[in-house]
């Protein structure tokens, strides 16, 4: 039997440390403007973590497939059969399931109820979706079409709703995004932790991410965040009807 699974456990170490250090080094997450933020963020990178290992075993062994049984002109014949191996397979079943429990409960139950279990808010704003606008709607119903502005350092609460068909609410530089379902309202929270404009950062806005027609892609508004006196100088502005 040919002995080639120290060199695939050399090149599976090796490329599990580069994917590892990938993930560690090479920041491609998007600036966090919400406190909810990291929550997102640190379940995107532990799945990376996780999955590297399992990435780097195939690598190594297409790589040592690729060096060692290349072609050298000779006719190859087929090796002996190969039998299961018992201790592999279990070993395998238990370490596999297990992590996949883990990750079921951290970062997926543990998560999801810090970004929407908490139910305490300091302000309440209501987005209803429609093909193809968003209408927001204030505290002294003053409504707006055109953008969403929200106060700094408060915990926000949206009240998500549809007029139409499914669409979904989401503001990528939160990383909050809740389904818009026509005759429910559905919430989720985010904390903005400084000013800013989409000029400051794209992903300052509300996109829609359900496909919901022809016109989905244009469905979006930017999101600004303002001081508290700022925002109620906005929403007076829109002259509401309290
Ligand atoms: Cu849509």
């Amino acid at each position: 039997m040919r002995r080639s699974w120290l060199p695939v456990a050399f090149l599976w170490l090796g490329y599990t440390a580069l994917l590892v250090a990938l993930t560690k080094y090479v920041n491609i997450l998007p600036v966090k403007w919400a406190e909810e933020a990291h929550v997102v963020d640190d379940a995107f990178l532990l799945l990376m973590y996780l999955g590297s290992p399992v990435m780097a075993i195939v690598l190594a062994v297409m790589t040592w497939g690729a060096i060692d049984w290349r072609s050298d002109g000779a006719d190859r014949e087929d090796g002996p059969n190969q039998h299961t191996n018992r201790v592999l397979v279990t070993t395998w079943l238990i370490v596999t399931s297990a992590l996949a429990i883990y990750v079921v409960i951290n970062p997926g139950f543990i998560g999801l109820t810090e970004i929407r279990g908490e139910s305490s808010s300091d302000y309440a704003i209501e987005i209803e979706a429609s093909q193809f606008f968003w209408e927001i709607t204030y505290h002294n119903g003053a409504t707006a079409l055109d953008e969403l502005v929200v106060p700094a350092e408060m915990r926000v609460r949206y009240d998500v709703n549809s007029t139409d068909v499914l669409h979904s609410f989401w503001i990528p530089a939160f990383r909050v995004k809740i389904d818009a379902v026509p005759g429910i309202t559905t919430q989720v929270y985010s904390t903005a932790t400084a000013e800013g404009t989409i000029d400051d950062d794209i992903n300052l806005r509300i996109q829609c991410a359900e496909l919901c027609g022809a016109g989905h892609a244009t469905m979006s508004i930017p999101v600004r965040v303002v001081s508290d006196a700022e925002f109620n100088k906005y929403i007076e502005s829109l002259g509401g009807s309290e």
